[in-house]
């Protein structure tokens, strides 16, 4: 079994903790927005460590959208390379924890209708996008 290793970010790891340890009851909102967020557990790219990574909640029928915003930081979160070396995850929704298959969206259609959906379930979204000059990346996770 590969190590787990917790996020060095201390308010990040601390959201992971109480999600997982409540098993999916608490934890389960970013902060003050009370906006819902889940956990995508993915496989680092060097390392080969499990790693747990909290993210707004962007429901699509089935699928969920996972948005690499990182606050409109002028570069990729980390997860991002983790997702395209090894797109199996497991993902977390509240108490529901299911096996999925994660693909980064390219078609410019599909990624405009997604988008559109991740700042109506997430407003900051748009204002990141403005922050960065960065593409933020976009990723589908679908049911395995
Ligand atoms: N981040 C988002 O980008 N989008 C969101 O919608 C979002 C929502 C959210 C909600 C709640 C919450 O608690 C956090 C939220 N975050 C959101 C923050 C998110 O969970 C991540 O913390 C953030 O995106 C930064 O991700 P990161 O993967 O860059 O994390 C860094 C701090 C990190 O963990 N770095 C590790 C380290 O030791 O420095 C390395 C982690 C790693 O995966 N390493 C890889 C490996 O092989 O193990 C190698 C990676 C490489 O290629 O270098």
């Amino acid at each position: 079994m590969p190590e787990y290793i917790p996020s060095p970010v201390e308010w990040v790891r601390n959201q992971v903790e109480l999600y997982e340890r409540s098993g999916g009851t608490e934890g389960t909102t970013l902060r003050e927005t009370g906006l819902p967020v889940i956990i995508v557990t993915n496989t680092g790219n060097k390392t080969g460590a499990i790693r747990k990574t909290p993210l707004m909640r962007v429901k699509d029928g089935d699928s969920y959208v996972l948005v690499g915003s990182q606050g409109g930081a002028p570069k990729n979160p980390v997860w991002v390379y983790n997702l395209r070396t090894n797109p199996a995850v497991e993902l977390r929704d509240g108490t529901e924890v299911r096996p999925m298959r994660v693909r980064e969206v390219t078609d410019e259609t599909e990624r405009a209708r997604l988008w559109e959906l991740s700042v109506a379930a997430f407003p900051p979204y748009a204002d990141y996008q403005t922050r960065t000059t960065r593409r933020i990346p976009v990723f589908v996770a679908e049911p395995a």
